[in-house]
């Protein structure tokens, strides 16, 4: 008989439109690959050669104000262009086109050693405001489509500074990943008129078996197709088409959801848990958006302690993606986490 803990077996996307291989019987496998050397953070809460602490020169030459919450620059090696011309190709196979853009980095406490699960619940209120603020501004822009704010965290996710920042790219077009999300999101409520997420939801609430925590607006949980071993979705339980339509209640609600998970995951293997953290959210310019439900996507890719971590490599990169735990049990381990963080927990 088929027992997905044992079996191995292919769960469906409904937001990508893709299938995930699951192989839960491959934990039991031996393990004689690499192992990464723990990263053991220094605690020091002003560095003077970082280029993102207040006061200090930037690599571009800028001065960094004496900012006392979150600080927002343009980034100054910037991966889109504001002023790139118009143009492109469409030459049988040779199509390209040019896209306009802003990088911006944000710095989410002017603390050094501080991360997300370690600020309070108002100073990542502040980060939050900060999110709408930028997402309000450049959802202004003429030449922007899409606003992709993310974080990424860890050296393992190749994050070039541990100072608490994060990003925003904007882009002209809408980003492939993004646009997949908006056909399934589009087909979905056109044929059901409710979003594809708060039905989703819905179900996973009513399963309870992915749930890692929740509070009056939103919901944590591992999604039924994740792919990396301890993905994480956070899902608004209102439906929402872009963040700046929160409530002050649900922005507060968010600080609070994103720093008890953050710190689940931290206590898990006792790490500043490597992860990209994003928000998904309606393209800027789309009118007839009923249909888009934002939510944040984390992905982090430790499998099996602070070292470890799960390679998509050969049939993954090839094929398909797999994973080994379940969605299941990866919820499990992070509900059993606590949600004091490891490295501000009073020791006994
Ligand atoms: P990551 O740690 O996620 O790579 O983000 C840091 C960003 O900061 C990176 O995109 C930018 C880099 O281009 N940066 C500056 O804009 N100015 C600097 O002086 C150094 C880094
Ligand atoms: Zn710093």
């Amino acid at each position: 008989m088929f027992v997905p803990e044992d079996h191995s077996h292919r769960r469906y996307n409904a937001l990508l439109d893709e299938w995930v291989l699951v192989s839960p019987h491959r934990t039991k496998r031996p393990w004689q690959g690499q192992v990464e050397a723990p990263v053991i953070p220094v605690r020091n809460t002003y560095d003077p050669t970082c280029y993102l602490c207040p006061g200090n020169t930037r690599m571009g030459g800028e001065l960094n104000p004496a900012y006392p919450g979150t600080f927002v620059f343009d980034n100054d090696f910037a991966a889109l262009q504001k002023d790139a011309p118009a143009g492109g190709s469409d030459d049988g196979f040779f199509r390209s086109v040019s896209e306009k853009g802003i990088c911006r980095v944000i710095c989410f406490s002017p603390q050094h050693d501080l991360t997300l699960g370690e600020m309070t619940t108002p100073d990542i209120a502040g980060v939050v405001a900060t999110w709408q603020d930028q997402f309000r501004e450049l959802a202004q822009h003429p030449d922007i489509g899409y606003v992709q704010i993310f974080e990424n965290r860890g050296a393992m996710m190749g994050s070039s500074n541990p100072h608490p920042h994060g990003q925003i790219w904007a882009t002209q077009h809408t980003p492939t990943l993004v646009a997949k999300e908006e056909a399934t999101q589009r087909v979905y409520y056109a044929t059901h008129q409710q979003t594809m997420l708060s039905a989703y939801l819905a179900q996973e609430i009513t399963a309870h078996e992915r749930v890692v925590c929740e509070n009056r607006s939103f919901v944590a949980l591992v999604p039924f197709w994740a792919v990396w071993p301890f993905e994480t979705i956070i899902l608004p339980r209102r439906p929402m088409a872009t963040i700046d339509q929160m409530s002050a209640g649900e922005a507060t609600d968010l600080a609070d959801i994103l720093k008890r998970t953050v710190t689940r995951y931290d206590n898990l293997f006792q790490t500043l848990f490597p992860y990209s953290l994003g928000i998904h959210q309606a393209p800027t310019k789309m009118i007839d958006n009923g249909h888009w439900h934002w939510h944040i996507h984390i992905v982090p890719p430790l499998l099996r302690s602070a070292t470890v971590r799960k390679f998509m490599v050969g049939f993954e990169l090839l094929a398909e993606p797999q994973r080994d735990i379940t969605p299941e049990q990866a919820a499990r381990r992070l509900r059993e986490c606590s949600e004091v963080h490891y490295r501000t927990e009073v020791p006994q």
